[in-house]
């Protein structure tokens, strides 16, 4: 609730400043998209790979290496594609690490940010995006029906974030490709792969099942692969090392 209050301040300054008519002249607006959705699924262990500097719980990931370093390792490390956090108050990200990943590597990126309004969406795009996280517990099931359409018409692929059964049933819309299994409990910040598979049956086959944060070997990977996962989101094990790409490497055949 605290995010949304911020979110909604820092947006509706930028459409002031940079309407979305503007947003739609960036190079990138016009460019075509790729599909995580579709690389997941091609992929044999299909890693989304993420640059994060800090987060809630941890104030210091990494500050040294530079985003299109991490982005070209990794690219050679065959992963999937890339989440790149946008959010500065909590996760030191920007837009401009969405630009500066999207110039330095040609796999499909995930904007992760906490999205609340249609202009962030446009947003994504502009700023070389294939692919935008809803969070389920951000928004009502209007919203996620309204937003993972816009995303589409905008040829960009939807995750979708849930952490409970609650969550899953609202979030059930033709319009989202992937659905996230947030295995953080956002409460105590405790990460256990115990939620993914406890709601891995209960996700209809129609969407990409993807499991998020906390996965730190390949055990876990295999695993939940028998769950039917095809989608790992993977930060903090690979950013807190000198080498996010090398180490990533060790996690695909
Ligand atoms: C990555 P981890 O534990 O591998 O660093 O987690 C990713 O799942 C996590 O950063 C995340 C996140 C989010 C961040 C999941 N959902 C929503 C910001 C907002």
């Amino acid at each position: 609730k605290k995010i949304t209050y911020y979110k909604r301040k820092e947006v509706s300054a930028k459409k002031e400043a940079f309407p979305i008519s503007l947003l739609e002249q960036s190079k990138w607006f016009q460019q075509e998209t790729k599909s995580l959705a579709t690389a997941l699924k091609k992929a044999s262990t299909g890693i989304i790979a993420e640059h994060k500097r800090k987060s809630p719980s941890k104030p210091i990931i990494n500050n040294k290496v530079q985003i299109q370093d991490v982005a070209r390792g990794y690219e050679s490390a065959a992963v999937s594609g890339m989440s790149v956090l946008t959010d500065t108050n909590f996760f030191g990200g920007s837009l401009d690490d969405l630009v500066v990943a999207r110039q330095a590597t040609s796999i499909p990126l995930l904007r992760k940010e906490f999205i609340i309004d249609p202009y962030q969406i446009y947003e994504a795009k502009a700023y070389g995006a294939d692919a935008i996280l809803l969070i389920a517990a951000c928004l009502s099931a209007k919203e996620l029906k309204e937003f993972s359409t816009l995303a589409k018409s905008l040829h960009l692929d939807v995750l979708l974030e849930i952490h409970n059964e609650e969550e899953l049933q609202k979030s059930l819309c033709e319009t989202v490709d992937m659905l996230g299994v947030n295995n953080r409990n956002l409460k105590t910040f405790k990460t256990s792969i115990e939620i993914s598979k406890a709601l891995a049956s209960k996700i209809p086959q129609d969407f990409v099942k993807v499991s998020e944060s906390g996965i730190s070997n390949i055990e876990a990977i295999s695993e939940l692969k028998n769950y039917g996962y095809q989608g790992f989101l993977i930060g903090e094990h690979f950013m807190k090392t000198e080498n996010p790409g090398e180490t990533a490497k060790q996690f695909i055949k």
